[in-house]
């Protein structure tokens, strides 16, 4: 970055410390990843200067004709990444995503049932401070108070009161697998349109580790930066009848001009997830995932709903008499990156929490395997344990830099 350093030496030097932390520290925020050296060249690349309203072929603008086939690469893979009949990878963003997948499907008003957001579900899934839970009738759904699994047959009494328009099956917090089918069901009982929203798991999904919902959903939105390790944005794949209404959907009614780049980082993406290393990788991630929940089981903390099927686990931080804001601070003075969450039926409020959740995904793309999980079971263990000790936390994070640094940094190195 020899232009920045010397155009902007304070954004300049931003990245150079984020580099460092990214290196330095033990990034376990489920959602968050390392995009390849490529991904990130592609997001950085010339192709943002372009407008490209529109759509390959069909554009408000002229000069796409490089643009075009980027666009229509990026389609393309994810069709046949995920085997989808149709797919859109114009969304800026999940939330982007998921509104364009409302308009394509409901109107202001309709009945949606979705995941409530302390069980696990998201913003976009009717919560009332986002656009979704005001312009819809969300009614949430959640987990069996006993399993933490999901409830499907209060689903399927929800469903059969309410007779929504749309169902969706997505989650940001549950780690369990999910059975698409089982939604697809319920939502034909009721006559209800299927919406998928697999962004926390379309990497696990794209590499054979979790089950597709695909072949069930009407539509199914992600984002591209999760388990799926692409830029940041979203992509929705859709059976051909949505195809139209999807893409008007995004452009023009939600959305202006596309960002090439990010689409362009997209396919690159998409291709890098078509490979035989990302198949390892991802069912990597999940043995990754259930050996750490293991170990933290093993020595005094409660998983919630028992365990983990994919490349998240739920902590129960009052095991130890933590809230899941403590146990986030204790965690990050050893250098271990976390987020506090709410877990099911918490008393806690949304800042304070009794959980933290843990992902695996973001360490699996630095090689690390369920050896390195022991030893940061160990480091998340003593520093929950010392959570009141500001010296023996200083210690462990010593310790962490000095396992991180042997470590790849996809992007980095
Ligand atoms: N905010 C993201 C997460 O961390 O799960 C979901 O969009």
């Amino acid at each position: 970055m020899t232009n920045l350093s010397q155009s902007d030496s304070e954004i300049y030097s931003v990245i150079e410390r984020e580099k460092k932390r990214q290196k330095e520290q033990l990034v376990m925020i489920a959602s968050e990843n390392y995009a390849s050296s490529s991904v990130l060249e592609t997001t950085g690349s010339i192709l943002t200067n372009k407008y490209s309203e529109g759509y390959p072929g069909k554009r408000y603008y002229a000069g796409c004709e490089n643009v075009d086939i980027s666009e229509n690469l990026a389609i393309e893979r994810a069709k046949s990444l995920f085997n989808a009949e149709s797919a859109n990878v114009q969304a800026h963003s999940g939330s982007q995503a998921n509104m364009a997948a409302f308009f394509a499907m409901c109107n202001p008003g309709d009945t949606i049932m979705g995941m409530s957001l302390d069980h696990g579900g998201h913003l976009t899934h009717g919560s009332k401070v986002n656009f979704s839970g005001k312009l819809y009738n969300f009614i949430p759904f959640g987990v069996d108070r006993e399993t933490e699994a999901l409830d499907f047959s209060n689903l399927q009494e929800i469903a059969d009161k309410n007779k929504p328009r749309l169902i969706i099956a997505g989650f940001t917090a549950y780690p369990l697998s999910v059975d698409f089918e089982k939604f697809k069901s319920i939502a034909d009982s009721v006559d209800a349109l299927l919406l998928a929203d697999m962004a926390h798991i379309s990497g696990l999904i794209a590499g054979g580790a979790h089950p597709s919902p695909v072949p069930y959903a009407d539509i199914v939105t992600s984002t591209t930066h999760k388990t799926l390790r692409g830029p940041r944005g979203a992509l929705a794949l859709m059976k051909k009848n949505f195809e139209k209404k999807y893409n008007s959907a995004v452009f023009p009614n939600m959305q202006g001009g596309p960002m090439q780049n990010s689409i362009a980082a997209k396919a690159v993406a998409f291709k890098e997830a078509m490979t035989k290393e990302f198949q390892d990788y991802s069912f990597q991630i999940v043995k990754n995932s259930k050996f750490l929940s293991k170990k933290l089981s093993e020595n005094g903390l409660r998983i919630v709903a028992g365990g983990t099927d994919t490349h998240m686990l739920l902590v129960d931080t009052k095991a130890l008499g933590l809230t899941g804001s403590n146990a986030e601070s204790a965690l990050l003075a050893s250098g271990i990156v976390v987020n506090k969450n709410s877990i099911p039926f918490d008393n806690e409020p949304p800042m304070v929490t009794s959980g933290i959740r843990i992902g695996t995904a973001a360490l699996t793309s630095r090689n690390m395997r369920e050896k390195d999980m022991e030893t940061i079971s160990e480091f998340i263990l003593e520093s929950l344990k010392n959570h009141n000790n500001p010296k023996l936390l200083e210690s462990i994070r010593e310790k962490v830099v000095n396992f991180s640094a042997k470590f790849i940094v996809p992007g980095l190195d």
